[in-house]
C-alpha cells in the first residue's frame, strides 16, 4: 500500500487568522508535502520497505554517521513530520490543556521560556529543519532541532510539537522572519489539545 496525502484536518483557509495563509498551505501541503509522498512512493517501489510503515522506514533507513540521510528517509519521515505538524496546528483560540501546562512549567520554568527556548531552537537551525518539543528516553520534555528531514523518532523520542522552518514554511507569510514565524506559531496556531493528546499517549 503507498503513502496518500493526508487530507488537512481544515480548511486551507483556517489559519488564515492566525497568520498561516491560504495560499502557504496550497504550496506547502498541496505541492511540498505532495512531492514527498509521490517521490518516497517511487524510491520505495519494489525495495524492502514497500508495505512497511513510515515509522519503520525512518528508523530502519536513518543513518546517524551520515553527512546527508539517503532519499528514502528524507521524503518519508518529511511525509511523516509534515502529517503531524498540520494536526498539531489549529484555528485560533485553543488553550493550553492544564495538565500540558504543568507538565512544561515544570520541565522549562514558565510557559513563555518554553516559547522562548522552542523560538530560539527553530531560530538557531542553521539552514533547513524542525524544532521540536519532545519526550526523550527518559520520560523528560525537551526542546530540540534537526536538520533537513530529521525527526525525534530517529532518537527514539515521541514527537509532542514541532514546527518546520524550512523557507517553504513561513517565506510566503513572513518572508525572512524566521523568529517572527516561530512566535506567531505558538502564540496563534499550536493546537495545545493535540500536543496534550500526544503527551498523555507518549
Ligand atoms: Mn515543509
Amino acid at each position: 500500500m503507498a503513502f496518500e496525502l493526508p487530507d488537512l484536518p481544515y480548511a486551507h483557509d483556517a489559519l488564515a487568522a492566525g497568520g498561516m495563509s491560504a495560499e502557504t498551505m496550497e504550496y506547502h501541503h498541496d505541492l511540498h508535502h505532495n512531492a514527498y509522498v509521490v517521490n518516497g512512493n517511487k524510491l520505495i517501489e519494489g525495495t524492502e520497505w514497500a508495505g512497511k510503515s513510515a515509522e519503520e522506514i525512518i528508523v530502519g533507513t536513518y543513518d546517524a554517521n551520515a553527512v546527508a540521510q539517503n532519499g528514502i528517509f528524507n521524503n518519508i519521515s518529511q511525509h511523516w513530520s509534515h502529517s503531524q505538524f498540520w494536526e498539531m496546528m489549529g484555528p485560533n483560540g485553543r488553550a493550553m490543556p492544564s495538565e500540558l501546562e504543568s507538565r512544561i512549567v515544570d520541565a522549562f520554568g514558565s510557559v513563555d521560556a518554553f516559547k522562548t527556548e522552542f523560538g530560539a531552537a527553530g531560530a538557531g537551525q542553521f539552514g533547513s529543519g524542525w524544532c521540536w518539543l519532545v519526550v526523550d528516553k527518559d520520560g523528560a520534555l525537551k526542546v530540540t532541532k534537526t536538520e533537513n528531514g530529521v525527526n525525534p523518532l530517529c532518537f527514539g523520542q515521541t514527537a509532542l510539537l514541532g514546527c518546520d522552518v524550512w523557507e517553504h514554511s513561513y517565506y510566503i507569510d513572513f518572508r525572512n522572519k524566521r523568529p517572527v514565524y516561530l512566535s506567531n506559531f505558538l502564540d496563534n496556531l499550536v493546537n495545545w489539545e493535540n500536543v496534550a493528546e500526544r503527551l498523555s499517549n507518549a
